[in-house]
């Protein structure tokens, strides 16, 4: 079965390469013709891990292609999630399988409803990559990746594949209690860094904003029904503050370097979700108000 993978950006390029490389069959879908020849012109993927760089033609087509999908990786940001799958609703068999690789919560929902015809599984990643340029993926730390359905339902056979490639990844019949606390560690730490211009480790000199905000995020998980992902929220906040202290997050990475965020996929979901709710979170409500003018002040899309 071959793993068809869109986009071939910092994780889509990661696992392409990876699944490439133990000699599975696969496919990057790229944006349109042009960009297919800009990757031939590159003479293909390049894979960055360890400062040893390999380049692995990898077979590529444009989305436009027409022939049938069974198995997709799609890899795209949050806010690019829903766009990919309209255009690539033609083209997934029935029962095909969709593995939706995005940070955050809402893009799963919006995919699963544009795609009835796929079974969609939910991935919550730790791994860390980056591009470097077009086509060239660094592999800057290693992590594991979560997948899973809702309603959960039994792991694929295919899971080994990804173990024989080097992906460390595993089955969970809680990816939603997953994504939900990775999402509150996003929304306590993120925003913070991107309005005090400062690495995660900056934060402990603001441990009373912290952990006001986790007391918030504890509440909004309870009334989502996601107490598990509520255990200890604050202890392992300021675990993972202190563990990269010397780190940007990738909110204050995105914004330095002008791209959009993921912001409506995180702060403004978890906002969203308490708005439903009638939960008054006021600090956390105030949190994406300030973030979202602070994207507008600088340009930047604020959702
Ligand atoms: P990325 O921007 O590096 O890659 C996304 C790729 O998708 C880009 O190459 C883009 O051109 C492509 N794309 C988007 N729409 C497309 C379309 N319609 N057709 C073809 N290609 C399209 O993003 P990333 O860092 O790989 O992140 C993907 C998701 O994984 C995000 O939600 C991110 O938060 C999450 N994540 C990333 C990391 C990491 O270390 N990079 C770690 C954990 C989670
Ligand atoms: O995932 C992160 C990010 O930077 O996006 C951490 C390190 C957990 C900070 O929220």
């Amino acid at each position: 079965m071959t793993w068809h993978v869109l986009g071939a950006g910092s994780l889509g390029g990661l696992w392409a390469a990876r699944l490439a490389r133990a000699g599975q069959p696969v496919r990057l879908l790229l944006r349109n013709p042009q960009r297919l020849a800009q990757y031939h012109a590159a003479g293909g993927l390049t894979l960055e891990e360890n400062g040893v760089r390999q380049i692995l033609p990898l077979s590529a087509e444009a989305i436009t292609d027409s022939a049938p999908i069974h198995r997709l990786l799609l890899a795209s940001k949050a806010y690019d999630a829903a766009t990919a799958a309209r255009a690539l609703h033609a083209r997934l068999a029935p029962g095909a399988e969709v593995i939706l690789l995005q940070n955050g919560l809402g893009s799963q929902d919006q995919v699963a409803s544009l795609l009835p015809q796929a079974r969609c599984i939910f991935a919550s990643s730790t791994e860390g990559a980056f591009r470097r340029g077009d086509f060239h993926v660094v592999h800057a730390g290693a992590g594991h990746t979560w997948l899973g359905t809702v309603p959960p339902s039994p792991a694929p056979e295919w899971l080994g594949e990804l173990a024989q490639a080097g992906i460390a990844a595993s089955w969970t019949a809680d990816i939603l209690g997953r994504l939900w606390r990775k999402l509150a560690l996003n929304c306590a730490i993120n925003p913070l860094t991107v309005l005090y211009h400062c690495r995660n480790g900056g934060l402990q000199a603001h441990g009373e904003e912290v952990a006001a905000l986790c007391a918030e995020l504890v509440a909004l998980l309870l009334a989502c029904g996601q107490a598990d992902a509520a255990v200890d929220l604050q202890a392992e906040v300021e675990r993972v503050i202190a563990a990269t202290a010397a780190n940007y997050s990738s909110m204050y990475q995105d914004v330095a370097a002008g791209r959009r965020t993921e912001i409506g996929y995180l702060l403004g979901h978890a906002c969203h979700e308490a708005a439903q709710r009638q939960l008054a979170l006021p600090r956390l409500q105030a949190l994406e108000q300030r973030l979202r003018a602070h994207l507008g002040a600088r340009g930047l899309p604020q959702d």
